[in-house]
């Protein structure tokens, strides 16, 4: 049985437009992993820290069979691959960020990893991403993406161009 799986992708180092094509060309080759749809790139503003480059983010859905440690490997493999260095400063600018935001209906908060992700219902770089793909979708909680999505102010984000699978 696989699951759906939605992906943020999140890099402001290096060509950041290019990182996040690149990630998910990487993300198609995962084994035992589909990329099955893809949101547009978007520019977004620094959450956090203001002293960062703007953002380019995204979100992708996957269909796989690993278990969410096993997929959370591949992620962290890929990171590594990208130059993403684990120390990176909290909050501070990275080349490329890979987070779990859903895993089927699953909830998980095991000492590696939170899911749904934590910050994911107020981070509008995730929401209007997420919604492009599925405004159907909810949280294993029952709030709707559209729900969050009408309650979150765009600050700033905006479409980029789309990306290709
Ligand atoms: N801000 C934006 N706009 N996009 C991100 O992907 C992102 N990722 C982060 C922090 C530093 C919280 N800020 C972000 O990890």
């Amino acid at each position: 049985m696989s699951t759906e799986v939605y992906i943020g992708l999140g890099s402001n180092l290096d060509n950041p437009d290019l990182q996040i094509q690149h990630a998910v060309d990487a993300l198609a080759k995962i084994k035992h992993c589909n990329v099955v749809d893809v949101s547009s790139l978007y520019s977004s503003k620094p959450m956090g820290p203001q002293d960062q480059p703007d953002y380019m983010n995204a979100v992708a859905l996957l269909h796989t069979t690993l278990e969410p440690e096993d997929l959370l490997d591949q992620l962290q493999t890929i990171e590594a691959g990208f130059g993403r260095v684990r120390k990176d400063q909290r909050w501070g600018a990275r080349v490329l960020d890979l987070d779990i935001l859903l895993f089927g209906d699953h909830v998980i908060n095991s000492e590696r990893l939170t899911v749904p992700h934590y910050g994911m219902k107020v981070r509008e770089f995730v929401i209007y991403p997420l919604a492009e793909i599925n405004q159907d979708i909810a949280l294993p909680d029952g709030t709707s993406v559209k729900s969050l999505q009408a309650k979150l102010d765009k600050n700033g984000l905006f479409v980029v161009r789309r990306l290709h699978i």
